[in-house]
């Protein structure tokens, strides 16, 4: 059902002032950065190996990211694993009794599609569903 963790979300105040600990101090490929209109996001992707880390700037001061930031400061904001089939995973998590923040796939970077699930679900631990290719 889940085959890989695709990536981790790192909340972020600034993407420029943050970009280059990952790109230059550790080494990780800059694959871009892009606007998520629907979260309310600006992501920056960065690879290492089969991995990624998605650096999350918010957009809005109503955007989950800005509220998380405000609560909890920078830090691991979410993790994502990767599926072939997201509305099988949905549908199996709701079997498993899991709440979802999201029911129906939404847009996410990257062309991908994505699902939350919520973190009081989830031992606090944000989850997110990824399916690529979108
Ligand atoms: N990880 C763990 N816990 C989290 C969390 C996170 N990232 N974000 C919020 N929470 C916890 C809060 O600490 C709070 O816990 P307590 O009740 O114990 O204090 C609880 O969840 C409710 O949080 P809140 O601040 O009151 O915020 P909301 O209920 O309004 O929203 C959530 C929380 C998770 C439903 C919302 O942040 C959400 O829908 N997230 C999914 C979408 C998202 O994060 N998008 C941005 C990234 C998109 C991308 O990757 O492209």
């Amino acid at each position: 059902m889940l085959n890989k963790i695709n990536h981790i979300g790192i909340a972020v105040k600034s993407l420029d002032e943050t970009i280059p600990f990952y790109r230059d101090c550790l080494g990780m490929e800059f694959m871009g950065c892009e606007e998520v209109a629907e979260q309310k996001v600006k992501v920056a992707m960065l690879r290492i190996g089969e991995s990624k880390i998605e650096l999350l700037e918010p957009t809005a001061g109503d955007s989950p990211v800005a509220k998380f930031l405000e609560k909890n400061g920078p830090g691991v904001h979410h993790v994502a694993y990767e599926t072939e089939d997201i509305e099988a995973a949905i549908a199996h998590l709701q079997a498993q009794g899991a709440r979802m923040i999201d029911s129906i796939p939404q847009c996410g970077a990257h062309d991908t599609r994505i699902a939350f699930v919520h973190p009081k679900s989830s031992n606090g631990v944000l989850t997110e569903l990824c399916q690529p290719g979108h």
